[in-house]
């Protein structure tokens, strides 16, 4: 008999037969009150478990006593109890390089829009406002040459400065927990506390997860030390920012703009003031959002969840701890 494992998102048809070569597969449309009995309930037997992003919490785990591992297709982690996977040995795998330059283009995108005012623009010219030659309530400010600061030196920091280094010729501050060489030689990145980048960069680009150490990283203090031309992208995951913090510099004027993928509750309220601010790009969490780069996601996890059931993790384990015990 095949294992059983639980499947909490849609899969192409490739992938889901993929997955019936080796297990019976219990599938749900995400968890959610409907069916949370269910899913509770197919998970007495399953082994495995694979979908996109949580909550999978102690309360779920407690009706997974056969429970092998996890696997999401994301890069994000921080809606999984990973404490008490841990505790129970559970590997939990993810999937972050396939997104990496999706999310790194987007980011090129935010910086782009905010600064040349691409959607506010566009919008005007919708309305019939082009009456003339754009005058100077229309002029953006220029990307190219500009200091990037990128606030989290991973793999997407990485393809951003990459684009950012050699398409816009920006110099490049990053600020991380040690310093990134790779960086360094190949994009002429600078290493720098937080308060220097703030103060030095003209983009302020936040890329991190989010943890207890990033909750709110960017706050009040933070928006002061920015240029009052400096532009925040935030791509990473929206609570590293105080939302409130950010709306008050924006309507002060203390910072230019702000270019938003991620905020810190999705779907972003419809009386956000956010909404109405004219500087501020609101994507709606699109960073990997690509049909290719969504299939390619969704493979990497059911190759993970493969690999952890049949004892070959080689990547992409979040505990590892959980392997060296085994
Ligand atoms: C998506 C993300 O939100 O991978 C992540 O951590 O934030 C995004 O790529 C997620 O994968 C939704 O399916």
């Amino acid at each position: 008999m095949k294992p059983s494992i639980v499947l909490y998102k849609p899969l192409s048809a490739d992938l889901h037969q993929r997955l019936e070569q080796h297990y019976s597969v219990v599938e749900f449309d995400g968890i959610n009150a409907g069916n949370r009995d269910r899913v509770f309930a197919a998970l007495q037997q399953a082994e495995g478990l694979l979908g996109s992003g949580g909550p999978i919490n102690k309360e779920l785990l407690d009706h997974a006593p056969r429970l092998r591992g996890v696997s999401t297709a994301s890069a994000g982690f921080d809606s999984f109890d990973v404490a008490e996977l841990t505790r129970r040995g559970i590997p939990l795998l993810n999937a972050p390089a396939a997104l990496t330059d999706t999310v790194a283009d987007l980011v090129l995108g935010l910086m782009l829009a905010t600064a040349r005012r691409i959607e506010d623009l566009s919008t005007r010219v919708k309305a019939g406002e082009w009456q003339s030659n754009a005058t100077a309530d229309w002029f953006g400010i220029d990307v190219h040459h500009k200091t990037l600061g990128i606030v989290g030196m991973g793999r997407i920091g990485m393809a951003v400065a990459q684009r950012a280094h050699f398409g816009f010729d920006m110099p490049i501050l990053y600020n991380a927990r040690s310093q990134h060489k790779d960086a360094e030689t190949r994009f002429a990145a600078r290493h720098c506390d937080l308060d220097t980048l703030l103060q030095e960069s003209d983009f302020v680009c936040v890329i991190l997860p989010l943890s207890d150490q990033t909750f709110h990283l960017i706050g009040k203090e933070q928006f002061a030390k920015m240029k009052s031309t400096g532009i925040l992208i935030s791509a990473g995951r929206g609570p590293v920012i105080d939302e409130q913090a950010l709306i008050t510099a924006l309507q002060n004027g203390e910072i230019y703009g702000a270019g938003l993928d991620v905020y810190e509750k999705e779907p972003l309220a419809k009386d956000s003031a956010l909404l109405s601010l004219p500087n501020v790009v609101t994507l709606p969490h699109v960073g990997s959002a690509t049909a290719q780069t969504r299939y390619d996601m969704d493979a990497a996890a059911v190759e993970n969840l493969i690999a952890a059931l049949s004892g070959n993790i080689k990547d992409f384990c979040v505990n590892p701890q959980v392997l060296k015990k085994a």
